[in-house]
């Protein structure tokens, strides 16, 4: 074909050779680094690469000697673990995302510790539970359905990239749930309630969305 050599030609034949080389140097795939595909990043996040620290100002210090968790309401077998027992159940490790409400990412971050579906297992819910609360040392509570509780990425974790967690990211114990916004996530768990209605959390009753999506962006409301 000829080159079109008219006003709008020449300005086309410039976009077309400005966007090809754009897509020689991946423009605007900046946070996307090769084999990584775009679609990892949910909807208004941008990756980093620290890890930063969110709560509400007390970082609970937290005497292994006296660590307990609770788990009760409609179960059928209500436990109390110590640190000693919890240590005694298996271990999974998990890769998993960080996708926080105030927009950071944080990628492939290395997990140990219970699985959500050993704990399950332990305490056998009652039929008429949807829902859990966890409840932290420092006063912190979240809360989301069963189902999503009943999931093989989620964990008490204790520790991350193969070091225990530090106080200042929840330990000893945390809870991680990869597939909703990490205020989700309790540090510092030591409860953990099954109910039969979704009790709203210390950020839902303050206008964070219920169930907390971020590929649907549910941030707040
Ligand atoms: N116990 C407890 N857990 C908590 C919080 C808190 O204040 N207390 N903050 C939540 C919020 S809003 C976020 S974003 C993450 C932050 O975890 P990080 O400090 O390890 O990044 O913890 C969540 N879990
Ligand atoms: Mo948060």
């Amino acid at each position: 074909m000829p080159e079109d050599q008219s006003p709008v030609g020449r300005m086309m034949a410039k976009l077309v050779a400005t966007k090809e080389k754009w897509a020689r140097e991946g423009r605007a795939l900046t946070d996307h680094p090769t084999g990584t595909p775009p679609d990892r990043l949910p909807p208004g996040q941008h990756e980093v690469k620290n890890w930063p620290v969110l709560d509400l100002g007390v970082r609970p210090h937290i005497d292994l000697a006296t660590w307990s968790l609770v788990v009760d309401g409609l179960v059928a077998l209500p436990l109390v673990w110590d640190w000693t027992t919890f240590q005694a159940q298996p271990q999974i490790d998990d890769v998993s995302d960080i996708h926080c409400v105030t927009t950071w990412s944080r990628f492939d971050n290395q997990w140990r510790g219970v699985s959500a579906r050993h704990l399950l297992a332990q305490v056998n819910p009652l039929p008429e539970a949807q829902f859990l609360v966890f409840h932290a040392y420092d006063g912190y509570t979240t809360n989301l359905p069963l189902s999503a509780f009943d999931d093989g990425d989620v964990l008490l974790a204790h520790s991350w990239n193969g070091a225990p967690l530090t106080i200042e990211h929840g330990g000893p114990v945390r809870v991680i749930v990869p597939k909703l916004y990490f205020w989700k996530s309790t540090k510092w768990i030591n409860r953990i309630e099954f109910t039969v209605e979704d009790r709203l959390g210390f950020w839902e009753q303050r206008g964070y969305h219920a169930f907390g999506d971020p590929w649907s962006e549910q941030r707040y409301g």
